[in-house]
């Protein structure tokens, strides 16, 4: 049994997604545990992205992360990451797949939607900056 981190970012939230999004992981049978809205800081923005701190886009995507409520989302269950991300789609908009989450709603590379943990390893350490009240 497995847990993941998903975030739906301010993108999702402001237009209205977060039914739709969440209807994804209900219609493929996929528990969710927790759920909340809440906003993402600056400073936890930053360490959420870390690996990425030294690409042109960072600044923008921090920016874009703390721009308004996000919705987390903590869903479990056997081979929970790796479902949620195929779900997800890829990073760039090029590649996101026509029904995946991405390929249908974000047009942008760094507006795309949602954010999902990707390793067992990233998951632990997302659920645990995120879900660290429960
Ligand atoms: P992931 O979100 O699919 O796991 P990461 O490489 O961890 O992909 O990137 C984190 C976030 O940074 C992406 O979801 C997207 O918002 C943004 N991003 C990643 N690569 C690019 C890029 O090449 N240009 C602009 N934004 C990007």
């Amino acid at each position: 049994m497995e847990q993941t981190l998903v975030i739906i970012k301010p993108d999702g939230v402001k237009r209205k997604l977060t039914g739709r999004i969440i209807q994804r992981f209900e219609d493929k049978n996929l528990l969710i545990k927790e759920m909340y809205q809440g906003i993402v800081t600056e400073a936890v923005a930053k360490e959420h992205y870390a690996h990425l701190q030294d690409k042109p886009f960072f600044p923008d995507l921090i920016a874009y992360m703390t721009s308004g409520p996000v919705v987390f989302l903590l869903l479990e269950g056997t081979d929970v990451i790796a479902l949620v991300r195929q779900l997800l789609g890829a990073t760039n908009v090029l590649n996101a797949a026509a029904g995946t989450i991405r390929g249908d709603f974000a047009s942008s590379t760094t507006e795309n939607i949602v954010h999902a943990s990707d390793s067992k390893e990233s998951a632990e350490v997302e659920i645990q900056r995120f879900f660290s009240h429960l």
